[in-house]
């Protein structure tokens, strides 16, 4: 199952939040003060050394992280989630992809 290591309040929610809408099972691991020096720190970057939320592990352990990169992989396992290929809403749903990993 994946692991969503993240923090309440921080932007792992959108993660969880996509994982939850594709029905995609994951367990959360809660690294809250990751921000500041201490074993959750120590316990994230151990596993993502640039050490932020979102970071993924995945069913074959690798580790994933980037936000739009998730939905992406998400979109791979469930592509009824997004408009389809070749329509002007298509391209809208990419725009607002960006807009979000960029601006929120
Ligand atoms: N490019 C990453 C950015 C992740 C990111 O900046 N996460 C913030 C929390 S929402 C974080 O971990 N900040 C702590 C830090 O950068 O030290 C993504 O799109 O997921």
């Amino acid at each position: 199952m994946i692991t969503v290591y993240g923090a309440p309040g921080w932007g792992s929610a959108i993660s969880e939040l996509m994982l939850t809408l594709a029905e995609i099972p994951y367990q959360f691991d809660n690294v809250d003060g990751f921000d500041k020096p201490g074993p959750q720190q120590e316990r994230l970057r151990s596993i993502n050394p640039l050490c932020q939320v979102p970071t993924l592990q995945l069913d074959d352990g690798s580790v994933m992280t980037e936000t739009a990169a998730i939905a992406l992989m998400i979109l791979d396992k469930r592509p009824d989630l997004a408009p389809p290929v070749g329509t002007p809403e298509r391209e809208q749903f990419w725009r607002l992809l960006v807009w979000l990993v960029a601006n929120v």
